[in-house]
């Protein structure tokens, strides 16, 4: 029997709630076998005697085992290591005029969504923070049926056409005669096809940005990356390109600290997303549109259908319809995270597809993988992926199927159930496809106007500021550095060369290379053995791009300096000091940041006024790269602190990691010790950015101060030239 519990909080919505005839809960119950008898013994087989053998007749053991013999599925062929959660979509903004799409005109509604985060390259149990892709997907479940929208956080993509799908990820994925490298692009099969694809260059430039190594899940842009189309009532289409700003800004960590959270703690983004729920710290995206009209779709420098373009905004801006929020963490993570299944052909009246080859590749692939994956074509009846709409058709059994279809009459037409399930008409909200207008030949290429791959490549990288540049540039040399063989290697310096010759350069000094005088012409990129490779060259770089500031992560007009959620460690010796920590403490849960204490041990460690204080973390079991900055108070067992590696590597982390960090008086002596004192040794009047180091004359001014510091996520200033 299922207690019928209420679904607890005020953060429950029309899916949260549907969902509850699935929940079990278990308290105060009887523990049965899976076919409702009571148990009476679960820790023991049954035995032919004490000591003698089990028993073939052992139904209940059998039961278990077999059942948990089969507890695995298999994982995601892409993005198999994610996160998920519930929340809703709230529209402010209605546009009838644009589409039809019920959820994006009635504001009185609001949508319940699932949004699953996820990494592209890794197995499900690899780190979170490898440098890759983020998948950015969503479930509208809209009162006319599921719309998914099933997008990254960068909003173009390393192929043109679906057809290329598998050889990408063939090529990414560990290699296959000895699996190896784990969540990693580093590796000469990925570069080997890459180098020989340059319509990958302008996705390149994104995945080897601070992008591909995200602070957090809800620091993250997402993309529906291919253009859409809206239809209106009236059936007239408007392109769309779908567009998710996050409320606390667009964030990174640097690569030497992804390599450690790695090792720290590889669920960091996981932990962080259900963390941040759990505190009532709710995740938040605008959500937007880029509109373009059908008459304008010739008129720009790309074509609209390349899913390796964007529309940059200074062209054609987002306009926000409202937001996105994320307040429910799943109840169960394989019944929720892992059984949820995207498909960008799930959409509803008023949203329809444009004729970009890659999405049409999408359209088939997606529930095909779902029969392997999820096993039965009765996936949409698992209830994370139940519509919350009315749904009949003539569907039938197959395995698992959960529904009861009553009744005798399973097709159509029919006369016998008054020819019910009936046809909706476009005014009763069926769905009607665009009725775009095609004249064609049925070729097997691609079009010439996709042949620009380095203009927009180039408007990326010189839309990046110094910081971002040289980021891209150490890691385009940290990848190829671990590519074994050199041709690649020579063959993606002539490809960057095509994109930005400084860039070029600054990668092939790293590599201890040249930058080749021509780049080879690749093997039969986009065209067919008999084809003319020549008719199919890609185009020279064309420079009118204006830089775009959308694109640069550190001048992103949407970032503001909220310290929301912002994690600080303070770093505490016994006896610290109590007056200093506490206000510190209180100025930034004030503004909805988290303090945690990190001492010489686990437990309890006392301050300077007597007060027992409780250690989240302890200096060994955790590490700077865990938190946003840190705070080191005064303590009378700062000797202590002073011997202590660990401390030290803290501070050591915390400054090349261009955090903000904030030390007592009477911590000179532990700061002589790290990069901190070696920097200030040099010359006694210098002050160093982001290190604010309380005096007796700054009293009044501190806690502000390490504030707004804290505010700028990273003091970029402090990072030293890391590209000669
Ligand atoms: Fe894909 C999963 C995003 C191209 C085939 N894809 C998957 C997920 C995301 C994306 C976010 C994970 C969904 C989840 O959380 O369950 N994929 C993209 C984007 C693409 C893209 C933004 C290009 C713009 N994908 C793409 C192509 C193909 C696929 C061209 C095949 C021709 N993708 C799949 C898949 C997956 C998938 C194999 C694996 C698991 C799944 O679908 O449900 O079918």
């Amino acid at each position: 029997m299922k207690n019928n519990k209420p679904t607890p909080g005020s953060n429950s919505n029309a899916k949260v709630e549907e969902l509850e005839r699935n929940r079990e809960y278990s308290e105060g119950q009887f523990i049965t076998t899976d076919h409702g008898t009571r148990i009476n013994n679960d820790h023991n087989s049954l035995k032919a005697g004490e000591r003698g053998p089990s028993l073939l007749e052992d139904f209940i053991m059998r039961e278990k085992i077999t059942h948990f013999d089969h507890e695995r599925i298999p994982e995601r062929i892409v993005h198999a290591r994610g996160s998920g959660a519930h929340g809703y979509f709230e529209l402010t903004n209605p546009i009838p005029e644009f589409t039809k799409a019920g959820f994006l005109n009635d504001t009185s509604v609001k949508t319940p969504v699932f949004l699953r985060f996820s990494t592209v390259a890794g197995f499900r149990g690899s780190t979170d923070l490898a440098r890759d892709v983020r998948g950015f997907a969503i479930k509208f479940y809209t009162q006319e049926g599921i719309f998914d929208m099933v997008g990254n956080n960068i909003p173009v993509f390393f192929i043109q056409d679906a057809m290329k799908f598998p050889d990408l990820i063939h090529a990414v994925k560990p290699e296959p005669h000895n699996e190896i490298p784990q969540a990693a692009s580093a590796h000469d099969t990925f570069w080997d096809f890459i180098s020989l694809m340059p319509e990958s260059m302008h996705m390149i430039m994104w995945a080897m940005s601070d992008r591909a190594i995200p602070r957090s899940y809800r620091m993250m842009e997402g993309f529906g990356i291919h253009t859409f189309r809206f239809v209106n009532a009236e059936g007239k289409s408007t392109f769309v390109k779908f567009h998710f700003k996050p409320k606390l800004g667009t964030h990174a960590v640097v690569w030497d600290e992804a390599l450690k959270i790695s090792g720290n703690d590889p669920d960091f983004h996981r932990r962080d997303l259900w963390e941040a729920i759990e505190s009532g710290s709710f995740p938040e995206w605008d959500f937007g549109v880029q509109l373009v009209a059908e008459e304008d779709e010739h008129k720009f420098d790309f074509d609209l259908l390349d899913p390796t373009k964007i529309i940059p905004e200074e062209l054609v801006p987002v306009t926000i319809l409202g937001k996105l929020v994320l307040n429910r963490n799943p109840d169960n993570f394989f019944a929720e995270t892992e059984q949820v299944a995207f498909h960008p052909g799930h959409v509803v009246p008023g949203i329809d597809f444009s004729n970009d080859p890659l999405l049409q590749g999408r359209l088939f692939s997606y529930t095909d993988t779902q029969l392997s994956r999820l096993g039965s074509p009765n996936f949409h009846e698992i209830p994370i992926n139940r519509t919350i709409a009315p749904m009949h058709n003539n569907q039938r059994d197959g395995h698992m199927r959960q529904e009861i279809n009553v009744g005798r009459v399973a097709y159509s037409p029919n006369s016998l159930a008054n020819g019910d399930p009936k046809q909706a008409t476009e005014a009763e909200g069926g769905f009607v496809s665009y009725h775009e207008r095609i004249e064609a030949h049925k070729v097997r290429t691609r079009s010439e106007s996709f042949s620009d791959h380095f203009s927009q490549a180039a408007l990326f990288f010189k839309s990046q500021t110094e910081v971002e540049q040289n980021h891209i540039i150490s890691a385009l040399r940290f990848e190829l550095s671990k590519v074994e063989t050199e041709a690649i290697r020579v063959r993606m310096l002539g490809l960057l060369n095509q994109v930005n010759t400084d860039l070029a350069e600054k990668v092939a000094a790293g590599l201890g290379l040249d930058v080749p005088a021509s780049p080879e012409r690749p093997m039969n990129h986009g065209v067919g053995a008999d084809a003319d490779p020549e008719k199919h060259e890609p185009k020279p770089l064309n420079d009118n791009y204006e830089p775009s500031v959308a694109l640069s992560m550190v001048v992103n007009p949407t970032n503001s300096n909220t310290i929301e959620s912002r994690k600080v460690a303070f770093l505490c010796g016994e006896g610290f000091n109590e007056a200093s920590v506490n206000a510190l403490k209180e100025a930034l849960e004030a503004k909805g940041a988290k303090a945690k204490i990190v001492g010489p041990h686990a437990g309890a460690i006392t301050g300077d006024a007597g007060t027992a204080t409780k250690t989240d973390f302890t200096f060994f079991s955790s590490s700077s790269v865990l938190f946003d900055a840190i705070y080191i108070p005064d303590a009378k067992g700062m000797k202590a602190l002073e011997a202590n590696d660990n401390v030290i590597q803290y501070i050591n982390d915390a400054y090349r990691h261009c955090k903000v960090i904030g030390a007592d008086i009477g911590t000179d002596t532990l700061l002589s010790k790290t990069t901190i004192g070696n920097k200030l040794a040099d010359n006694k009047d210098t002050t160093l950015p982001g290190v604010i180091l309380q005096t007796d004359e700054n009293a009044g001014s501190f806690v502000t101060d390490f504030i707004a510091q804290l505010g700028r996520h990273r003091i970029w200033e402090r990072e030293e030239a890391i590209v000669m």
